[in-house]
Formats: C-alpha cells, sequence, structure tokens
C-alpha cells in the first residue's frame, strides 16, 4: 500500500469527494471511481477521504472516531481485496444502544459485529504493536458498524473503497465496558441474531489474530500521513463476525461474552 504519490489533481480530489459524499448524503449508488480514473493511487484515495472528512468538519459535523475496515482474512478474500483499510466516524453516524437506523436514508446496509477501544493516551506509528496498544488503552466495549458502501451491488477495488470513508454510515455502542486485562479478547465470542436468529457468530481472533492488532495497524497507517491516535479515541476494530444484510423492519441483537448485548432496529 505504499505509494505515497499521487496522481490526481488538487480539483480532481475535490470532486471525487464532492461525487462521494454526495452518494452517501442522498443515498444512491455509483459506480467505482476506479472505473474512471484507473491510476489514482492509494495516496489520491486517501486524499479523497481526508478531503470528505474536511468538508464534513467545515460544515460543522465533528469527527467522533475512526473505524478499521476489511481487518479480516475472510472478508478480505470475500471482497477481494488485500489489506484493510480505515475510516473516520462523523457524529451523526452514532445510534444509541437499543436505537432505530433509518434504512430510507441508507442504500444497501449490512451490520457487522465489533469491538471498540478508547484510547487514554496517543499512539503514533510507525512501529505500533499490540503492546503499546494496549498500554494505551482506556476500556473496550461492543459496537456494531451498519456499513453501506456508495458503491452499486458493494463492487469496489480498495482503492474506490478507501475514497469512500471504508463504507462507513453508522454505528451503535453499548453493552459494559471493560478493562484489557480483564477479558481473554483473542477468545471473546460473539453471537450475532437477527430477528430472533443466529445469523453469523465469531471470535476476536477473526480480526487479524488479536483485536489490538487493528489499532496498532490504524496507528501506523495514519503515521504515513504524520498523523496519530489522539488519547480518548473511539476506534472501532473491524468485523468479528461476516457482514450480514438487513432490510427495513429487522431488529438485530449481538451478545459479547463477558460484555453484555447490543440491539437496534432498522425502521
Ligand atoms: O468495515 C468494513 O470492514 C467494511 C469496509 C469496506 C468494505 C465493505 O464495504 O464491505
Ligand atoms: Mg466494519
Amino acid at each position: 500500500m505504499n505509494e505515497s504519490k499521487g496522481n490526481l489533481t488538487q480539483s480532481q480530489i475535490e470532486e471525487l469527494a464532492i461525487h462521494l459524499e454526495n452518494a452517501e448524503l442522498q443515498a444512491y449508488e455509483v459506480t467505482k471511481i476506479t472505473d474512471d480514473f484507473p491510476s489514482m493511487t492509494y495516496q489520491d484515495a486517501f486524499d479523497i477521504q481526508w478531503e470528505i472528512r474536511r468538508r464534513k468538519e467545515a460544515r460543522g459535523n465533528k469527527i467522533v472516531g475512526m473505524k478499521m475496515g476489511l481487518t479480516s482474512w475472510a472478508k478480505m478474500s470475500q471482497m477481494g481485496v488485500e489489506n484493510p483499510c480505515y475510516g473516520f466516524l462523523a457524529d451523526y453516524f452514532a445510534i444509541p444502544d437499543g436505537g432505530e437506523v433509518k434504512h430510507d436514508e441508507l442504500i444497501h446496509p449490512k451490520i457487522e459485529a465489533e469491538l471498540a477501544f478508547v484510547t487514554k493516551a496517543p499512539l503514533k506509528g510507525p512501529g505500533c504493536h499490540i503492546g503499546d496498544v494496549l498500554r494505551a488503552t482506556d476500556f473496550v466495549m461492543p459496537a456494531v458498524e451498519v456499513i453501506d458502501s456508495r458503491y452499486k451491488d458493494f463492487k469496489f477495488d480498495l482503492k474506490s473503497v478507501i475514497a469512500d470513508n471504508s463504507s462507513s454510515s453508522r454505528f451503535i455502542t453499548g453493552g459494559r465496558m471493560a478493562d484489557t486485562a480483564d477479558l481473554d479478547l483473542k477468545n471473546l465470542g460473539v453471537v450475532m441474531e437477527v430477528n430472533g436468529e443466529v445469523v453469523a457468530t465469531g471470535a476476536g481472533a477473526a480480526v487479524l489474530g488479536h483485536p489490538a492488532a487493528s489499532v496498532a495497524m490504524l496507528a501506523n497507517m495514519l503515521g504515513e500521513r504524520g498523523e496519530e491516535i489522539p488519547a480518548g479515541t473511539f476506534i472501532m476494530i473491524g468485523a468479528i463476525t461476516a457482514a450480514v444484510q438487513v432490510n427495513k423492519g429487522d431488529s438485530f441483537c449481538v451478545r459479547y461474552q463477558d460484555l453484555g448485548t447490543l440491539t437496534g432496529k432498522f425502521v
């Protein structure tokens, strides 16, 4: 992923950011942007994502956290990509535990059972590892991500998905917070139910072998841009379970070993 140069002009970056952000805000599908810009690089893709972030902040939205995506080998191979990616979480993405997600505001949402780490010290790559992450973690808690790729039929490549803020759209947190020392993070079991039926199960190790490895990777990826994870950051680590498509009217409940449950409904 070390393409440190861009091929797009600043005005192309801005145009593509508007194109993808409009698709997000107005909930319509687009084709993957590399079809029209085949020479774009990973640097260009992240520049587009950071431009979308800048636009939201300029409009008064707060950035309330970060997410890692495509962090399981199963998900990478399912989506045909070779590396994880990151995205940002804006204030209006947040839904309370037990809350309602408005399906009409989204295109083709799927849910993923995840964990979130909240930091108490900054983390800066390169060279950040699991030990650094565990030392810098205040607590972990359950989180469910609602992903909603703006690309038709979830058909994309890694550059296109990075530019699209890694399909970020909504997230729900709740359950019980805990110290990492009190949990067996690799073996932590998760059961996801939709309309009362078990649809996916998983364990923490599905995420890059250890959930903290995902936070370390985020610090290292941000380090490539001279950025860091500040103290107090909420970070979703990527899916422990498969992503499950949800329809209007569906309810979900995710049960976490030692961390309680999270629920929500698509209305
Ligand atoms: O959060 C995720 O793992 C998803 C990242 C983007 C890929 C997708 O939309 O499936
Ligand atoms: Mg996710």
